[in-house]
């Protein structure tokens, strides 16, 4: 895929952050983020369009906050886009992809860039191993987000208990030997972990409390995604018979 690599003077940490009309919401989770993680890092939060709430409130953030920037997904909407054109425009050797509902830990960072550096392609924030905790969110989402997880690293060599959250840190050059083929939405985190554990490239993770947003809308589309989910779920268990031949 296209990205620029760590090029001279780039920090060391591209931090992603999709957004859709957070609004003021966003304040507190990029002061908490900016405050929390000592790596050097810059902060990109990606919305679809010029209108979007969240735009006014970063560009008077980014006054006094120097290591944040907007970007405007120039992929189209959704998502998924904004993902990967968040990640299109960093240009750290590592890249996390956190939100902007205040569901994810600005304290696992630096912790997760630990592990990043000792090799690891991918770097989960894991609700679902020890130590790890899901406060709220749909039932439906949290058991079948729990079990997948679960299984997938019983059964199918995951190195994370938690391939699904999308709160996940990712090296710049396992990104780049790789083509994004997610087409729905946050299926991505998954197919990225399933890939990396193909590829047979590390996948590390740190325990994390995830906690669901409590103001605003979930956007997540559980039954338009979740055919997207099964095929990165099936195509592990099946690289893993394959390995095992
Ligand atoms: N750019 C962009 N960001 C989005 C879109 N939908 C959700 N987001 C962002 O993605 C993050 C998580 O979204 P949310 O709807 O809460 O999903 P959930 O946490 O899985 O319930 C938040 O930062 C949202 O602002 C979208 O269509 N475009
Ligand atoms: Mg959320």
């Amino acid at each position: 895929m296209t990205s620029g690599g760590a090029t001279g003077g780039a920090p060391e940490l591209s931090i992603v952050i999709p957004v859709f009309n957070e609004g003021e919401r966003v304040e507190p989770v990029l002061r908490a983020l900016a405050a929390s993680v000592r790596t050097p890092k810059e902060i990109i939060i990606v919305w679809d369009f010029d209108a979007d709430s969240t735009r006014p409130v970063v560009e008077r953030l980014g006054l006094e906050l120097p290591d944040l920037r907007g970007h405007r997904n120039d992929l189209g909407r959704g998502v998924l886009n904004a993902m990967r054109a968040g990640i299109a425009v960093s240009r750290g050797s590592l890249v996390l992809i956190s939100m902007a509902d205040g569901s994810d830990e600005p304290d696992v960072v630096d912790p997760m860039v630990v592990l990043a550096r000792e090799g690891a392609a991918v770097v989960s924030a894991s609700r679902y191993m020890r130590g790890g905790r899901q406060v709220g969110g749909p039932p439906v989402k949290r058991l079948l987000s729990r079990v997948a997880g679960l299984t997938l690293h019983w059964f199918g060599g995951v190195g994370t208990h938690d391939p699904t959250n999308n709160f996940k840190l990712y090296r710049r050059d396992f990104l780049d030997s790789i083509t994004i083929e997610s087409e729905a939405g946050f299926e991505l985190a998954l197919e990225l972990t399933v890939k990396a554990t193909l590829a047979g490239r590390r996948v590390s993770e740190v325990p994390t409390t995830w906690r669901d947003r409590t103001a605003g809308e979930s956007r997540f589309r559980l039954r338009q995604w979740l055919p997207h989910y099964l095929r990165w779920y099936l195509a592990a268990l099946r690289g893993r018979i394959r390995m095992r031949r």
